[in-house]
């Protein structure tokens, strides 16, 4: 009987200090009983952005209607829809975007978080020029480079915004008035503006490196 006992003690302590107990991070997943799905880490806050590295997340299904799948870069595990109970899976995250969603319900319960490094796209960079009323012609005379939508309101019939630069040649019609939009990208360097039916209305945009 000693013997049982020390086993038995010997079998507790294993699952107590077993993989899942390993030095990884642990992250606790949730979904059900309701319908709330939920990613904790260690402190029980939301989790919106981790280091990459490897993880055991504790994943508790409440519910046989319900289910708890994660996606995202060399990443892809879920329990099953009818099945109830608690795992563990061991996943490494690199950088990017995660998501956890229930299949079954993906519209409304989901989730996700970001790893590492995640590559944004720059936002577009606003400006705005104009063309008449009467002799005048208005922009910027600096920007940085990058992706810029310029809203050009051309105001008179007799003259046209005319934009040339590296990678860009835009103009609105010299009969036309109206605002129109364009999207472009901005290189280092310098642009020009002007009106082709007076050669006196211009100017020079100077674009700055990004920083
Ligand atoms: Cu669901």
């Amino acid at each position: 009987m000693r013997h049982l006992g020390v086993f038995l003690f010997l079998a507790v302590a294993a699952v107590l200090v077993g993989p899942a107990a390993a030095d990884n991070p642990l992250l606790q997943a949730n979904v059900g009983p309701g319908f709330s799905i939920s990613l904790t880490d260690g402190s029980g806050s939301k989790v919106t952005h981790l280091d990459p590295g490897t993880y055991t997340i504790h994943v508790v299904d409440q519910s046989d209607m319900h289910n708890f799948d994660l996606t995202g870069p060399g990443v892809s595990k879920s329990t099953e829809v009818t099945a109830v109970g608690a795992q563990d899976w061991t996943v490494t995250f690199t950088d990017g975007t995660y998501r956890y969603v229930c299949d079954v319900h993906s519209t409304t319960m989901k989730g996700s978080f970001t790893v590492g490094n995640v590559p944004t796209t720059p936002a577009v960079k606003k400006m705005s020029a104009s063309v008449g009323p009467g002799a005048k012609i208005l922009f910027a005379r600096t920007a940085k480079a990058g992706r810029t939508t310029i809203t050009v309101h051309d105001l008179t019939a007799k003259d046209n915004f005319h934009l040339t630069g590296p990678g860009v040649n835009k103009k609105t019609g010299v009969a036309f008035k109206g605002t129109v939009k364009w999207t472009v990208t901005l290189k280092a360097g310098t642009y020009a503006f002007r009106s082709d039916a007076h050669k006196a209305l211009k100017g020079t945009l100077k674009v700055k490196p990004a920083a």
